[in-house]
């Protein structure tokens, strides 16, 4: 039996669940599981499974942090509001050891003074933000190349049930 394919958490904070439904003039038309089904399949043909929740509970953000340790190869974070003051957030995610992508779908730094503090950019890899909905797929590509970048990719897809086992691929610097 081959090993699981590792997996890539997205997890989407307070009112997200409301995408496509208003201000689409800043968050465009799509639903977010529009967004999440797009980042799903780039994630899924680069070796990935994804896992996905989407909260308006900081708690509940906390704990899906806390049951990735150990487990889950990388997150991929929009935490919505909860990304300019939950330092419970933060503090979860510093615990986490692979990858972070903060991602956000409008450029917080182009709108109110309040949005252009993250207190989850200290703790994450790097940050996907402005480029719409596309920053789903965006996030996906960054979370798998940074885990190649670390030495980790996942063996590729294969459909051939007769292929023997494959070394995982490394990353040169
Ligand atoms: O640009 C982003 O992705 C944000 O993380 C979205 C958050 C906002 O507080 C951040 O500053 C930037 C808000 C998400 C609210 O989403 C809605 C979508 C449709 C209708 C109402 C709210």
């Amino acid at each position: 039996m081959s090993d699981p394919r590792p997996t890539i958490l997205f997890l989407n904070g307070p009112n997200l669940n409301l995408l496509g439904t208003r201000e689409p003039e800043i968050y465009g038309t799509e639903t977010l599981d529009d967004r999440v089904a797009a980042g799903r399949s780039v994630a899924e043909e680069l070796g990935y499974e994804v896992e996905h929740l989407q909260s308006n509970h900081e708690g509940v953000l906390v704990d899906a942090i806390h049951g990735a340790r150990g487990r889950v190869a990388a997150i991929v974070i929009n935490g919505g509001a909860f990304t300019h003051y939950s330092w419970a957030i933060h503090d979860a995610l510093a615990a986490f050891s692979g990858p972070i992508v903060e991602l956000h779908i409008s450029n917080p730094g182009a709108r109110e003074a309040w949005r252009s503090d993250s207190v989850i950019t200290p703790v994450a890899t790097g940050v996907i933000s402005g480029f719409g909905t596309t920053g789903y797929e965006l996030a996906a590509r960054a979370a798998a190349a940074e885990l190649a970048r670390r030495g980790s990719s996942p063996s590729p897809v294969s459909d051939d049930a007769t292929a023997g086992p494959v070394t995982p691929g490394r990353a040169t610097a």
